[in-house]
């Protein structure tokens, strides 16, 4: 039997904005609901974070979810299980008000909510789930992990050591027992996919943020007989960077449409002709993204007036270059140079979220 996992779906997500509301109907309509039925896959097991706001959801992203997804379960024959990620609960220290409960309240005949640890068996296959651990349940759900007989363990965990989003990694982990008891351990909560071991965060099946942009995203399947997770990827995103550097290509013929309908950042690694990089910022500006933005530092900015400062954008670039010319590397210097600078410049337009 087949078993389709999704997690950090985030049902309103930004704001309820109409863009990442489409995104996820197109994932749910063109991606994830067409291979279930391919598949003859008929149960769901969702880790976590069914909606994005603890507190209050937008009806118009209640009302489109219901149209992509529940009502489709429900004409479908699907049943999902699923337990409460942090998102899914307004209150930090207990689960006891969560949106799953009520949001999710018409669709009981074919949505089951675990609000507690307990093992449920797909083909007589074990499976542990841990809803989102706070203060209250905490002490219940290292004991239900501790002693829990099933060879895979679900939940929705923060792990200390693994990636938030790509590069980041958590620091700050909670204790939640003895996980190396089992076969395997899956985990919605962090967005960025990554495995230690048996344990093994699924990543989000959405682009949601700028640190998204580039980090693939699946959904999984596991065969219960295998016991594997076989990835599947949605193919659709929303986050585009272009590394502008025009040392190593002309951007005359750019096909700037590829870019329609996306949120665009444009990265300068290298602007050796301002008038070629003005004409392709314009032909950009003339196509309908959702957000272009432009991150360049400003080195013709930092001049004789500023020379005393003892750190300076010049300095920085300049230190990168001495650093690699350093370097004691058979590697082709000015690609590293190049590579520092893209890095460089990303790194002074990161977003925090
Ligand atoms: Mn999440």
């Amino acid at each position: 039997m087949k078993v389709a996992i999704i997690n950090d779906t985030h049902c309103g997500a930004r704001n309820s904005s109409d863009i990442f509301m489409e995104y996820q109907g197109r994932f749910f309509e063109e991606i994830f609901l067409p291979y279930l039925k391919e598949h003859n896959i008929t149960r769901i097991l969702h880790l976590g974070d069914y909606y994005d706001h603890r507190r209050f959801i937008n009806f118009k992203a209640l009302n489109h979810n219901r149209k992509v997804f529940l009502d489709k379960l429900r004409s479908h024959h699907i049943h999902m299980d699923i337990f409460p990620g942090n998102h899914d609960v307004f209150y930090k220290n207990t689960n006891e008000l969560c949106s799953l409960k009520e949001l999710l309240g018409y669709y009981t005949d074919c949505i089951t909510i675990h609000m507690d640890p307990e093992v449920i068996t797909y083909d007589g296959l074990n499976i542990g789930l841990v809803p989102w651990i706070n203060s209250t349940n905490y002490a219940r759900c290292v004991e239900f992990i501790n002693k829990c007989k099933a060879p895979i363990l679900a939940g929705h965990f923060e792990l200390e050591g693994f990636e938030m989003s790509r590069g980041i990694v958590n620091t700050h982990g909670q204790d939640v027992g003895n996980l190396d008891r089992f076969e395997a351990v899956i985990s919605g909560h962090f967005h960025t996919k990554s495995s230690q071991g048996n344990i093994h965060y699924l990543g989000s099946q959405f682009e949601m943020f700028w640190n998204d942009c580039g980090d693939p995203k699946y959904f999984h399947i596991l065969d219960t007989e295998t016991r594997e997770f076989e990835p599947i990827l949605n193919p659709l995103t929303l986050y585009d960077k272009i590394m502008y550097n025009d040392t190593n290509q002309s951007y005359d013929n750019y096909d700037v449409f590829q870019h329609e309908n996306r949120f665009v950042k444009v990265i300068v690694v290298e602007k050796t002709d301002m008038y070629s990089f003005d004409r392709f910022i314009d032909r950009l500006q003339d196509v309908k993204t959702h957000e272009l933005k432009i991150a360049e530092n400003f080195d013709e900015f930092v001049g004789s007036n500023v020379e005393d400062e003892s750190v300076s954008l010049e300095d920085t670039t300049e230190m990168l270059d001495s650093y690699v010319d350093a370097t004691d590397t058979e590697l082709d210097k000015d690609r590293l140079k190049g590579v520092m600078r893209e890095l460089y410049v990303e790194a002074q337009n990161l977003e925090i979220v």
